[in-house]
């Protein structure tokens, strides 16, 4: 989610730290480095170049931990890159005023995030070769991860109680819109060749497997010390004290601290501590609705 903007710059925007959202194209964005003009330009003028490799996501999916694995693999497992320069310059977040910057000014090949839905994706990626990693999660999980985010990150408004968290979820009425619609619209590249889905809870599973697979995908061949180092500087212990990956260098301006961290649990199956029965039936059925049309089972099914 990562705004990247320094207090200064958002001064200079005249910007203030409130929890306002716009509507693109039936779908919710915050409003403090975010802009229509910006994803007006990003869907129509942005080009994708041949050698970049997209990070892409629903937020709370495991953006930030994927974003560490291809910056580990881009150096072979050694973590002074990752130790060294903040994650959203590492792999900025495309569709916000500062990333976008940074990817304009991002010397190829580009390592590059984003949430958005494929159908405001930049329209230059259907005639490229770019590579794009799409990760999933248990869409319950994220619900429960981004419901305490909303807490902590000051652009995001803070729903009134889990009950209508949930409703808005559920409708798509959240930033970034509705997840079903995010899963949908990218699976629909499965079987694309220069596309590459996996799951949070393949990667909690077996990182070195997971690790492996990403490689082979991406063309580079590690080593298995090389691979031992990825995995190492990739779990949640390693991210969590490191403060280019951890949030912890994000302004307070947009970062109420008291109200948790970044790097919260980094578990699968956190939403049984979360929802009710009646709100876990209620997930349920609208899942179900959603999703059968598209015909991929996942861990969580
Ligand atoms: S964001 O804000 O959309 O970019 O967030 P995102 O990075 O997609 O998701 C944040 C959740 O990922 C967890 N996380 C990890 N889990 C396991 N291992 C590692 N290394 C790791 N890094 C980040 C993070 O804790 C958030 O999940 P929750 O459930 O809130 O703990």
């Amino acid at each position: 989610m990562s705004p990247g903007q320094k207090q200064e710059d958002l001064q200079q925007l005249g910007a203030t730290m409130t929890a306002e959202y716009f509507t693109y194209k039936g779908v919710l964005f915050p409003g403090v480095n975010y802009s229509p003009e910006t994803l007006k330009y990003l869907e129509n003028e942005f080009q994708v170049q041949d050698n970049d490799i997209f990070n892409i996501t629903y937020p709370k999916s495991g953006t930030v931990w994927m974003l560490e694995i291809l910056s580990l693999i881009r150096c072979e497992g050694d973590p002074d890159w990752v130790r060294s320069v903040l994650n959203w310059e590492r792999a900025p977040w495309v569709e916000n005023q500062s990333g976008l910057e940074a990817a304009l000014k991002y010397p190829p090949p580009r390592l590059l995030t984003s949430h958005l839905p494929v159908q405001l994706f930049p329209k230059s990626l259907q005639r490229s070769k770019a590579k794009i990693i799409y990760t999933l999660r248990c869409p319950r999980d994220v619900l429960v991860s981004l419901y305490h985010f909303t807490h902590v990150l000051r652009i995001f408004k803070c729903p009134s109680s889990m009950d209508t968290f949930l409703e808005d979820f559920l409708s798509g009425n959240v930033p970034y819109g509705s997840w079903f619609d995010h899963v949908t619209g990218w699976m629909g590249l499965k079987g694309n060749e220069n596309f590459f889905s996996i799951t949070y809870e393949e990667l909690q599973q077996d990182l070195p497997g997971s690790v492996r697979r990403i490689c082979r995908f991406l063309g580079k061949e590690l080593s298995e010390e090389q691979l031992a180092a990825v995995v190492e500087n990739a779990s949640f212990q390693s991210m969590k004290g490191n403060k280019m990956s951890n949030f912890s260098q994000l302004s307070d301006e947009f970062m109420n601290r008291q109200k948790g961290e970044f790097m919260r649990k980094g578990i699968c199956g956190d939403w049984r501590n979360h929802l009710s029965e009646a709100q876990s039936q209620r997930f349920d059925t609208v899942y179900q609705e959603r999703m059968q049309c598209l015909g991929v089972t996942f861990p969580w099914d």
